[in-house]
């Protein structure tokens, strides 16, 4: 059965744990105590992932990283959610990269920093992220007013990338999206009413800790 190194706070997990469940694969969590520092002993590094992140797939002896690597390689097993052709394959992994470059990766860090950093958040820091933030968002929430889903119409591996953190509340993330990107926020409910779909903080290990700043 395929793991899953991973915990609730982690979106970029809950990609393929909500990929997973929605692709009828079973699997297993392996709970990784990333907020008191797991991923920065060398101990899990040298045995775990070198790049020192997570999420991290084990399956059949193979350890795989990066939640793309394991959203296409369940795509290609299953048969769900992934491309029909090369170009929507192309198209697929163009939404893919801009996730983890721009849209997860702003979003997951100023919500890191305004509720789970070590100290209170420098303002400026904050409002720079803020603008990267809503950059990104801007153009998700534009492409969406004409479409349900990313690409093709339908659900695929580029929508179950992009919604990794859209689903953790507002107090924790500092962004409401139901009033500030209303198409996100629509997407995001068509994906929630899919009949597998579970909040991240019900999916995987890990204590739900109050927002501190
Ligand atoms: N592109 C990676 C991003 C993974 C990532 O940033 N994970 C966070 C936890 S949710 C992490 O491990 N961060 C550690 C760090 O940035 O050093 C993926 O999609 O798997």
């Amino acid at each position: 059965m395929k793991k899953l190194h991973c915990f609730c706070q982690s979106g970029n997990a809950y990609k393929v744990a909500l990929a997973m469940e929605f692709m009828n694969v079973p699997w297993q969590p392996v709970f990784v105590d990333f907020m008191n520092g797991q991923t920065r002993d060398t101990a899990w590094r040298d045995g775990v992932n070198p790049m020192g992140e997570v999420p991290v797939m084990e399956d059949n002896g193979r350890v795989i990283t990066q939640s793309t690597v394991m959203l296409r390689m369940l795509a290609r097993e299953t048969g769900l959610f992934g491309a029909r052709d090369g170009d929507e394959d192309d198209e697929l992994l163009r939404w893919m990269l801009f996730d983890n470059h721009k849209f997860t990766a702003n979003f997951a860090t100023y919500r890191f920093m305004k509720s789970f950093g070590p100290s209170a958040p420098d303002p400026a820091v904050m409002k720079f992220m803020r603008s990267r933030v809503d950059a990104a968002y801007g153009i998700v929430n534009k492409h969406l007013s004409t479409r349900a889903f990313m690409v093709g119409e339908r659900l695929t591996i580029a929508d179950l990338s992009l919604c990794g953190y859209v689903f953790y509340p507002p107090e924790e993330c500092g962004f409401d999206i139901r009033e500030t990107h209303p198409n996100i926020f629509a997407w995001r409910e068509r994906i929630r009413a899919q009949p597998r779909w579970q909040d991240p903080y019900d999916l995987m290990p890990g204590e739900r800790i109050a927002p501190k700043w």
